[in-house]
């Protein structure tokens, strides 16, 4: 069936746990990218001097990622699709991005997301934000054809 409300509750509480202390989750987050994916400090100028939860480019970024994150999950509860902005897509073209490196970041997503909540986590939370990332990907990857 499509993504239900229990499931948007899910990544909303979640996601609120995630605001309530970003520079601490995002290192998490970029940690986590950064083990798997070293490439990812050519891509991103602002990891040049380390996982810095003082830089407000970096936790931006991650909140930035997050909250596109959590509004696929309300977007997939209202309409049973995400939409994209045409300009995320073209970024990701135009930067090359590869279903592996979508696979790194949903990873470091859930990775965090499980540190967040503590003794909230469950397999039925792992899921939703799961799908609400997949979604996600699938809406940006569309505008590269
Ligand atoms: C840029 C979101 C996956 C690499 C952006 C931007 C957004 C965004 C909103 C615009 C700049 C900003 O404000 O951050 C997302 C979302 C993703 C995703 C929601 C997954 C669902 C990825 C992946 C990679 C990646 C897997 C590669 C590891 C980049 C790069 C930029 C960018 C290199 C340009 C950064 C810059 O030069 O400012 N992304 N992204 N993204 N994204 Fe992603
Ligand atoms: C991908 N796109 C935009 C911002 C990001 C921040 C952290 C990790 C991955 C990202």
């Amino acid at each position: 069936g499509g993504f239900t409300e229990k499931q948007e509750a899910l990544v909303n509480s979640s996601y609120e746990a995630f605001k309530a202390n970003i520079p601490k989750h995002s290192v998490v987050f970029y940690t986590s990218i950064l083990e798997k994916a070293p490439v990812a400090k050519t891509l991103f100028s602002f990891l040049a001097n380390g996982v810095d939860p003082n830089n407000p480019n970096l936790t931006g970024h991650a909140e930035k990622l997050f909250a596109l994150t959590r509004d696929s999950a309300v977007q997939l509860r209202a309409k049973g699709a995400v939409v994209a902005d045409a300009a995320l897509g073209s970024i990701h073209a135009q930067k090359g991005v590869t279903d592996p490196q979508f696979a790194v970041v949903k990873e470091a997503v859930l990775k965090t997301i499980k540190e967040a909540v503590g003794d909230k986590w469950s397999d039925e939370l792992s899921n939703a934000w799961e799908v609400a990332y997949d979604e996600l990907a699938a809406a940006i990857k569309k505008a590269y054809a």
